[in-house]
C-alpha cells in the first residue's frame, strides 16, 4: 500500500481515486433500471409533502443490481467502445478525470476509448491506454459506474483481475456508495471519497494482476466503512499526483471467484510459469539435441526460446 500522507488527506474531497465519475460519467438510464428523481412539482392534487432529497432506494442500497456470478467479464475492450460489457446488469462507460494541473491523454472529462495495442497482446487487439506528465494535486483517474444510479452487488465474486503494463504505480479502487457524496450519487455526507483501494506497481511488460476484495483498504481520512461488495457504485484506476508522470495500459478486466489468490503473475515469470511454458522449454531443449547432438546447441535453442518469450 502507498504511504498515507497528509497531502492526500487534503485532496480527498476532490480526488481520492476518482470523484465526479458518476456526476459526469453515468450512463444513460434504461427504462429497466430508471429511478426517477423526486421532483419539486406536485404530482397530484393531494401531494403536499416536500419531495425527499435522495432517492430512498439509493440511500441505503436497498435495491441493488445483483451479479449472478455467471458472466465475470467487465470489459475486454475488443469492441473498441467505452462502454463496459453489458453483462449481469452492468452498464457504465469509461471516463477520464484529472486535477487539471498537468497534461493527460485522453484529456480531462473525456470518454476513455480503447486504443489499439501496438503489435497486439496475444489475441487481444484493444486495451485502455493513458499517459501524461506531472500532476501537482490528487492526480488522474479513469473509471466507470457499474449500474448507476443503482448500486451493484458483486458479492458473488471475490475481487477482480486484469492485465496491465506500465511502468509506474497505479491504484485500483472499488468504490462503495457509502464513500461517494450524495451529490455524486452516493450516500456520504462528510469526508467523502475515502475509497477502498490498493496500489499496483506495474512493470514495462504486460502482466496479469489479481486483486481480492480483502486487499482493498481506506486511508483513514473519512468515516471508516467496512468493505462490502454488496454496495459498489464505481471502479477506477488512478494515479496519485506524487506518482506522476505516468503511462499505463489496462486490458481484460473481469471479476474473479471467491478465494482467488491475489498478486501479480508475469507472463514469463519463471516462478509462476505454467506447465505449457515448461513443456515448450523441454521441447526446445530436445529439438536442439535432436538436430545437433550437442549440449551447446540444445542450450542455444533454450536461449532463443527465452529471448522470444522476453519479447512477447
Ligand atoms: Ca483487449
Amino acid at each position: 500500500m502507498a504511504p498515507n500522507t497528509g497531502r492526500r488527506g487534503m485532496e480527498l474531497g476532490h480526488g481520492g481515486g476518482g470523484s465526479r465519475l458518476d456526476a459526469l460519467g453515468a450512463p444513460p438510464r434504461s427504462s429497466l433500471d430508471a429511478h426517477p428523481r423526486p421532483t419539486a412539482e406536485p404530482v397530484g392534487p393531494t401531494k403536499t409533502e416536500p419531495a425527499p432529497l435522495v432517492d430512498p432506494a439509493l440511500a441505503n442500497c436497498a435495491n441493488p443490481i445483483v451479479a449472478e456470478g455467471t458472466n465475470s467479464l467487465i470489459d475486454d475492450f475488443e469492441d473498441a467502445n467505452a462502454r463496459i460489457a453489458p453483462l449481469e446488469g452492468r452498464a457504465g462507460s469509461w471516463r477520464i478525470f484529472n486535477d487539471r494541473t498537468g497534461k493527460q491523454v485522453p484529456e480531462h472529462a473525456s470518454v476513455w476509448h480503447p486504443a489499439l495495442i501496438p503489435g497486439g497482446r496475444g489475441s487481444s487487439r484493444y486495451a485502455l491506454h493513458t499517459w501524461g506528465g506531472v500532476f501537482e494535486s490528487w492526480g488522474v483517474t479513469g473509471g466507470f459506474a457499474l449500474a448507476a444510479p443503482r448500486c451493484y452487488d458483486a458479492s458473488v465474486y471475490g475481487g477482480v483481475k486484469f492485465w496491465a503494463k506500465g511502468p509506474g504505480r497505479v491504484m485500483f479502487s472499488a468504490k462503495m456508495t457509502q464513500v461517494i457524496p450524495v451529490e455524486d450519487g452516493g450516500t456520504c455526507r462528510e469526508k467523502c471519497y475515502d475509497v477502498h483501494r490498493t496500489a499496483i506497481d506495474l512493470t514495462k511488460r504486460w502482466a496479469e494482476y489479481t486483486i481480492a476484495w480483502r486487499d482493498l483498504a481506506q486511508q483513514g481520512l473519512g468515516p471508516a466503512v467496512a468493505f462490502d461488495a454488496k454496495s459498489l457504485f464505481e471502479m477506477a484506476f488512478f494515479v496519485d499526483g506524487e506518482d506522476t508522470p505516468f503511462n499505463f495500459w489496462i486490458d481484460d478486466l473481469s471479476f474473479v471467484p471467491r478465494a482467488s489468490r491475489s498478486g501479480a503473475v508475469s507472463a514469463i515469470d519463471p516462478l509462476n510459469m505454467s506447465w505449457g511454458w515448461f513443456l515448450q522449454m523441454v521441447l526446445s531443449l530436445s529439438n536442439g539435441w535432436r538436430r545437433h547432438r550437442s549440449l551447446g546447441a540444445s542450450l542455444w535453442s533454450l536461449v532463443v526460446f527465452a529471448s522470444a518469450c522476453k519479447e512477447s
